[in-house]
């Protein structure tokens, strides 16, 4: 990709002295013609000296204008707005200026490209209930270009994978060696943590301190390995999931340091100084005070310390309530999704930015890309505000079930009382009657910021099979994290939960190695088949996630759940206590059945007379924390 467009060096000079050629950046590089985008706010960027200014004059270009030219606050900055007839061809633009000093005048001629769209990029957008989604750290997945571990001028000068927050290596080219893998445990879409370039002095791995918007971190591979990324997926019918971040961007990127306008940034005071780490130690920080927004008492300083208030010293909040800003938020986007054939986004902290300017920003997505998917992180404590944040964005599609996800915590790290366990579970799922879309929700049992499921559940196998089940056959779009089909357990802190994916370094002969299972023990054998086994009955029973959902009300702490339609049942029966318990299929009632066929069972041996039993006796018997997956025909 062109950053940089150089000056046409036409001199044309009144002094007769030769300027130097200099550089010049266009946001967004380039586009393409067809987008139902009419109109196209430019952000051009010229170095210039003190004395200097610059003027666009002419774009030249067919069923395509200028509107107008704008200096920004920053003068080295202009916006240009080009209108875009429908039919407008693929094409190459000039775009004419001059560029003034005292005694100088120099022509500005500048190609700028429309593309042509590419047939077939976006076959397999937006996402459904059918989709799983296989989360990854990227930094710590597979280590597939030794080459790209340190880059060369990048701040970040070292690599260390004794370190937790240090970079380890890992790549876009080692997840792509590594798709049929994730195939195989179901996923049809694999999420990534933010891939564009964080040139930071610390603490980079991560990605979620953008510097540069138009940017992948070249120790990622960059763009090109990107590009491969995506194809390969689809050539896999897999789904690209990009993480974007609306709320905030790193200290580096220029749009801080060096911004068109001051108004682009949320910050008090404002204060570019950074420290060794690039931090900004006198920027107020948010107060986390999601209510704030809807609360009606609310005071305006908490809500304005919550909005505009820095998520971290080392990441700017960004101003998106600027209108500038907003088209520049907006376009990188759509940007995104031509250039590589992006099929969904994650939100990261939604629930941050200003959300007049969210609203706004899926809208405009959805309207270019009506089947694009978007979901939101807005990690929050209670069902309304899980409500508030889901059902006021109206074209926001899809959003991280937080409230699941802490029910399910309370359902397997704790007994079923009255209120705890199982019960807990069954409550929550009881006020999806509040929410827009819940087969929307994104479901998860852990994710990249808290610890990691086998961890909190003390390691039980019992209990990783009962989450894991119910994981791939609740209602939602299941989201894995990379290694918890191998048991990875940590829990202490970022660094260690996102640890290195066992078979993504060359390592020794013997060691533990995911990808080919070897080196590794029984328990974490018996996940990744068990896993895969589920993947099985996903694929099998499309049922699933896709017929009606019912569930029972926990009874001697047997829950059950399943998905009818006029033909069929798929059941899923679970016992979160010490003992054997059973379940009543008389409580079916009107769901009537002929022919029942165990199809799971995480405890007791398969027993092959065991259908014949429960249809005599209409009772299905649970092993202690025991599940069953019980397919029923009509
Ligand atoms: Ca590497
Ligand atoms: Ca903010």
């Amino acid at each position: 990709m062109k950053y940089f467009i150089c000056l046409a060096i036409l001199l044309l000079t009144f002094s007769g002295s030769a300027n130097e050629p200099s550089e010049i950046r266009i946001d967004p590089p380039h586009w393409w013609a067809g987008m139902n985008y009419s109109s196209l706010e430019l952000l051009i960027e010229i170095k210039l000296k003190s004395n200097e200014n610059y003027i666009i004059s002419e774009v030249i270009g067919n069923d395509i204008s200028m509107v107008k030219d704008e200096e920004a606050q920053n003068r080295d900055y202009h916006y240009v707005t080009l209108n875009i007839e429908p039919n407008a061809p693929s094409q190459k633009l000039k775009i004419m200026g001059w560029r003034m000093g005292d005694n100088s005048r120099v022509p500005i001629s500048i190609t700028y490209e429309f593309k042509s769209r590419r047939k077939n990029l976006h076959e397999f957008i937006g996402l459904d209930q059918r989709d799983l989604i296989y989360l990854v750290t990227p930094d710590r997945f597979v280590n597939g270009n030794k080459d790209n571990d340190i880059v060369k001028g990048l701040r970040e000068k070292t690599i260390n994978r004794n370190e937790g927050f240090s970079r380890h290596g890992g790549d876009l080219q080692g997840l792509t060696s590594h798709l049929d893998y994730i195939k195989s445990l179901g996923a049809s879409a694999v999420w990534t943590n933010p891939i564009l370039i964080n040139d930071m002095p610390v603490y980079s791995y991560h990605g979620y301190a953008i510097t540069d918007h138009y940017k992948v971190d070249p120790r990622f591979g960059g763009m090109k390995a990107y590009k491969k990324y995506s194809r390969e997926l689809h050539k896999r019918e897999m789904k690209l999931v990009m993480d974007v971040i609306p709320n905030h961007m790193g200290t580096y990127n220029r749009l801080f340091q060096d911004p068109p306008d001051s108004a682009w940034i949320n910050s008090w005071p404002l204060n570019s100084d950074l420290d060794e780490r690039g931090e900004v130690d006198s920027t107020a920080l948010t107060n986390h005070r999601y209510t704030s927004i809807f609360d009606p008492y609310a005071a305006p300083i908490d809500k304005k310390q919550f909005t505009d208030g820095w998520f971290v010293h080392s990441m700017v909040d960004i101003n998106q309530r600027d209108q500038r800003c907003s088209n520049y938020l907006i376009q990188n986007s759509l940007w995104w999704i031509e250039e590589v054939g992006v099929d969904a986004f994650r939100v990261d902290t939604w629930v941050y930015p200003d959300q007049n300017f969210m609203d706004n920003w899926s809208k405009q997505i959805h309207k270019v890309f009506p089947n694009f998917f978007i979901f939101s992180e807005a990690w929050v404590h209670d069902g309304s505000s899980q409500r508030f944040y889901f059902n006021e964005n109206k074209t926001l599609d899809g959003a991280a079930d937080f409230m699941m996800y802490s029910s399910w915590k309370d359902a397997l790290e704790n007994p079923t009382t009255w209120n705890s366990g199982l019960n807990a579970f069954y409550k929550n799922l009881g006020l999806d009657y509040q929410y827009k879309s819940p087969s929307r929700f994104i479901t998860f049992l852990d994710n990249h910021d808290e610890g990691r499921f086998f961890g909190k559940i003390k390691e039980d196998m019992s209990l990783y099979k009962m989450g894991v089940a119910m994981l791939y056959t609740m209602r939602g779009i299941p989201c894995l994290l990379y290694g918890t089909e191998i048991l990875l357990k940590e829990l202490d802190d970022h660094g260690k939960i996102r640890e290195d994916m066992p078979g993504g370094w060359v390592e020794k002969k013997g060691d533990r190695n995911a990808f080919n299972n070897s080196g590794l023990s029984q328990d974490e054998r018996d996940a990744l088949s068990f896993v895969r086994e589920m993947a099985q009955i996903r694929e099998s029973y499309p049922l699933i996630n896709t017929g009606s959902f019912r569930h029972w009300a926990p009874y001697d702490k047997v829950y059950a759940y399943c998905w009818y339609d006029d033909n069929e049942i798929v059941l899923i029966l679970m016992n979160r206590s010490d003992r054997e318990e059973i379940f009543d299929m008389n409580r079916m009632t009107e769901l009537s059945f002929k022919d029942i066929k165990i199809i799971l069972d995480t405890q007791l041996q398969m027993d092959f007379n065991e259908s014949e039993r429960v249809s005599k006796f209409n009772r299905v018997e649970l092993g202690s924390n025991g599940l069953k997956i019980l397919h029923l025909t009509r």
